[in-house]
């Protein structure tokens, strides 16, 4: 073949390539997930990953939604606020159309600044920190509720039910962790005594010496604001050194992991978190599903299937993937997930999110005490 011939021969493949690219990205719409898919919290990524997986093949089973089948990005923020803003930064120049993440506050609100430059909605279906929705962003939603309501129902259940008064109060120094910590202390103001407060350090693996010294302010009560690997170690290394105290955390420990963790110390632990899920009779075909594909769900599931569910809705609603109209949509939706009535205020925050507070009895999460 000639040397011309080669060449037209080479551009027409190219020039192919391109058409099927761009064919492809036409018949496509591509959304992301983002969260800790490694390191010590990717469970709550494959939570997620499952959930809106699940979601998005009930919606391409039934056409996808404009007529184009649902694409899905996955990244993995490691629980990193730098890696969290560059896999935002990477999403942007993917063209994704809304993200579903991320799952740490100290990862969702510095990834939301970039998707707010871009105009790129994200929902969260577990970022708890008020801050996330206290900036004016219009693209920014989330379907759990924030720790300044769940700190007031910790701290309703410390003074009303527990009547503990000497309180140990340690946090893991994150937005998540050291916030929720910061709003049990807010509302426990005047009463009581908050004998120890301080921060622990995320990914050690020995609190005993921290531990010692909450022993001598002898606490009736612990509470830790963090997630469920130090969690888990916390009340497993207090009750070996003979802490007797109760132990309360939020919904960053409501995980199998921490009762996996924690052995028999979990027995008689508290936690706050939404109400039951599994006694919603809205979200019986979501549990069914995800049980018959993935096994058991974990805490956040059905809040991201519910975050992906409502997300293409809007999207089917506006008629549109431009990023401002769906995430006008949004705020306009009245959505029915499995989680009940989903709608957002002007913040972002969803209407309806009443926390409850869970006891840890035989191994198993179960609800046991409400305002
Ligand atoms: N809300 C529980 C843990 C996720 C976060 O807000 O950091």
């Amino acid at each position: 073949m000639k040397n011309s011939l080669k060449i037209i021969v080479l551009i027409s493949v190219i020039l192919s390539l391109f058409q099927s690219v761009a064919c492809k990205k036409q018949d496509t719409i591509t959304i992301a997930i983002a969260g800790p898919m490694s390191g010590p919290e990717a469970k709550m990524g494959s939570d997620f990953q499952n959930a809106v997986n699940l979601a998005v093949e009930e919606w391409n089973n039934k056409g996808g939604v404009l007529g184009k089948k649902i694409k899905v990005l996955v990244g993995d923020d490691q629980s990193d606020p730098k890696q969290a803003v560059s896999i935002a930064n990477r999403f942007v120049t993917q063209g994704v159309v809304a993200v579903i993440g991320h799952f740490n506050s100290s990862c969702s609100i510095p990834a939301s600044d970039i998707y707010n430059r871009a105009d790129i909605p994200m929902i969260t279906p577990a970022s708890t920190n008020p801050q996330l929705t206290e900036r004016g962003y219009k693209n920014v939603f989330r379907i759990c509720g924030r720790d300044d309501q769940q700190g007031m129902i910790g701290a309703e259940f410390i003074k009303r039910k527990l009547g503990v008064k000497r309180i140990a109060i340690i946090h893991d120094r994150t937005t998540y962790g050291q916030g929720l910590a910061d709003e049990v202390k807010k509302a426990l103001e005047g009463y009581g005594q908050i004998v120890y407060y301080g921060g622990i350090t995320k990914g050690d693996q020995d609190f005993k010496p921290v531990l010692t010294a909450i022993k001598e302010k002898s606490p009736d009560m612990i509470y830790f604001g963090g997630i469920y690997p130090e969690a888990g170690l916390i009340v497993k290394q207090a009750r070996e050194i003979g802490i007797k105290a109760s132990f309360m955390s939020g919904d960053g420990t409501i995980d199998p992991k921490f009762i996996e963790i924690a052995g028999p110390a979990s027995e008689g632990t508290y936690l706050t978190f939404g109400q039951d899920p599994e006694k919603l009779p809205t979200a019986k075909e979501f549990f069914k599903k995800y049980r018959e594909r993935f096994g058991d769900p974990g805490p956040y599931s059905i809040y991201a299937y519910d975050a992906t569910n409502v997300l293409l809705t809007a999207i089917r609603e506006a008629g549109s993937t431009d990023g401002k109209t769906i995430y006008q949509k949004l705020h306009e939706l009245e959505f029915k997930g499995a989680l009940g009535d989903i709608k957002f205020d002007q913040k972002g925050d969803v209407v309806k999110s009443p926390y409850v507070v869970w006891i840890t009895r035989k191994g198993k999460f179960e609800e046991y005490w409400k305002p």
